[in-house]
């Protein structure tokens, strides 16, 4: 019988080394390093930024129960055993994703994201999106009334554990709706408008009169530093963003208002480029991963902090344990571009709207400050006659893809964990404006301003 010769045998490789060719040496050995380098980014997440969402949660054992969610303002304080009681449960009943398959969908975002720093092309990103889970949420969740039940059994086993935990010491009252119905439109904005104190802090407030604080927060408030605005548009950070041509429509706005660390490079056509305000929040400003102090991204247009306060937001209190460290970075920028303006919202003000999304939800909701997507939504209707809010509440292109700008998917970012984004999102869903068709097609909510809300003395 003929042996088949060296060059179309493929097992040759396999034989022994003596058999062995120096192109199968070296391909053994490419192979042997890149498993290697896998192994390491895979463990470090450094690279590539994976442990942006776990890393932090894999060192707090209690993580465990939200189930891979990195709850956004949770530090190791907030980490208390949960109360024993109905509806609160261990972490041992909620089902974890088995080591193997985290590895393997570890190792499958790791492979996007490689591909995504080499190429980096706006193709690849569309790639990538089509292999995220096909169905998306049933829409229009929007257009009936929310409430916990459009969780899955995830973010309900989540939700119950954020309605069980009362980390900013809640009182059982706050947020109680005592007798008065249910508002809606303009009665609910004009409520809105009555109840929120939307300012920031300037001088020598309180305990910002100390020595070491002398010129650190500025002269003037955010609103006195900008101006009345007219148009204005918030654009929210969701996935569903992306594919939306929206970018040119933002722009036409006199001011545009961004979340954290959302850019706008790569993503023009869909986000526009405009950002004339960035609302941070602490828990980004006090992470290394996130480069706060070192990204171009926040050295231009104007910075607003802002930081989870015990309720209901008193000053001294936050000063003396804020959630995240913000006072420190907050100081940096100050000194370093004087230039710049960057505000830091009155804590009271989370609060505020806290209650007036309890007031509105027939279920306690988490006792937790509302996201910047709410806090953002308000701070415009504060300075600007009209504001335009996008992919708030989802289009027909919602998507379980979180951040139109990382490729992970979660519906907690849409729907809420530690936030009660759920709800706020019911809040805006009533006060909207705008049409149906604007919803569906643009994700677009319209809200008056305060300024432009003619309000009677009893709405
Ligand atoms: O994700 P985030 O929010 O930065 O998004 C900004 C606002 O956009 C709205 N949003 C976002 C995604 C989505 N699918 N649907 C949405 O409606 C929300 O209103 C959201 O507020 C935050 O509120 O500050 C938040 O910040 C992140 C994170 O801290 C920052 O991105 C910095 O990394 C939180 N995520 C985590 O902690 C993992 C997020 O929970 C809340």
């Amino acid at each position: 019988m003929r042996r088949p010769s060296r060059s179309v045998d493929p097992w040759h490789c396999l034989r022994l080394p003596r058999r062995w060719g120096r192109g199968c040496v070296w391909l053994s050995f490419v192979l042997l390093c890149l498993a290697m380098v896998y192994l390491i980014c895979l463990q470090l997440g450094l690279v590539l930024h994976l442990g942006h969402r776990g890393g932090r949660g894999l060192s707090i054992s209690l993580a465990a129960v939200f189930r891979g969610i990195q709850p956004p303002h949770l530090g190791n304080r907030t980490l208390q055993p949960l109360p024993a009681g109905p509806g609160s449960r261990t972490s041992d009943s909620v089902p974890r994703p088995s080591s193997w398959g985290s590895f393997l969908s570890r190792g499958r975002s790791f492979w996007q994201r490689l591909v995504e720093v080499l190429i980096g092309s706006r193709r690849h990103r569309k790639a990538f999106q089509s292999s995220l889970p096909a169905q998306p949420l049933p829409w229009p969740v929007w257009q009936k009334e929310l409430s916990s039940r459009v969780l899955g059994p995830r973010l309900q086993q989540v939700f119950r554990n954020y309605q069980a935990m009362n980390k900013y010491h809640v009182p059982p009252e706050a947020g109680a709706r005592q007798g008065v119905p249910r508002l809606t439109g303009m009665e609910l904005l004009c409520h809105l408008k009555a109840r929120v104190d939307v300012t920031t802090l300037v001088g020598d407030e309180g305990p910002f009169a100390a020595p070491e604080w002398a010129g650190v927060l500025p002269q003037r408030s955010l609103a006195e530093d900008l101006g009345p605005l007219e148009r204005c548009a918030v654009v929210s950070s969701a996935g569903s963003m992306l594919g939306s041509g929206l970018g040119k429509e933002i722009d036409s706005h006199d001011a545009v208002l961004r979340f954290n660390g959302a850019p706008t490079m790569g993503y023009e056509r869909d986000v526009g480029t405009k950002t004339i305000l960035r609302l941070v929040n602490s828990q980004l400003m006090a992470s290394s991963e996130q480069h706060f102090l070192n990204s171009l991204l926040y050295t231009q247009g104007v910075l607003v902090a802002w930081d989870p306060a015990p309720y209901p937001g008193d000053l001294q209190e936050w000063y003396e344990a804020p959630d995240y460290p913000l006072f420190g970075p907050f100081r940096t920028v100050r000194s370093r571009r004087p230039w710049q303006l960057f505000h830091l919202l009155h804590p009271r003000l989370q609060w505020q709207l806290w209650e007036l999304v309890q007031e509105g939800a027939s279920e306690q909701v988490q006792r937790n400050p509302p996201s910047s997507g709410l806090l953002g939504t308000v701070l415009m209707m504060s300075l600007c006659d009209i504001v335009h809010v996008y992919e708030f509440l989802p289009s027909r292109r919602q998507t379980h893809q979180c951040h139109y700008y990382q490729t992970f998917s979660d519906d907690a970012c849409t729907l809420g964990a530690y936030h009660p984004l759920l709800f706020e999102k019911e809040l805006v869903r009533r006060m909207n404006q705008g049409s149906q068709e604007d919803l569906a097609q643009r994700g677009r909510v319209t809200l008056p301003g305060f300024r432009a809300l003619n309000c009677t003395e009893d709405e």
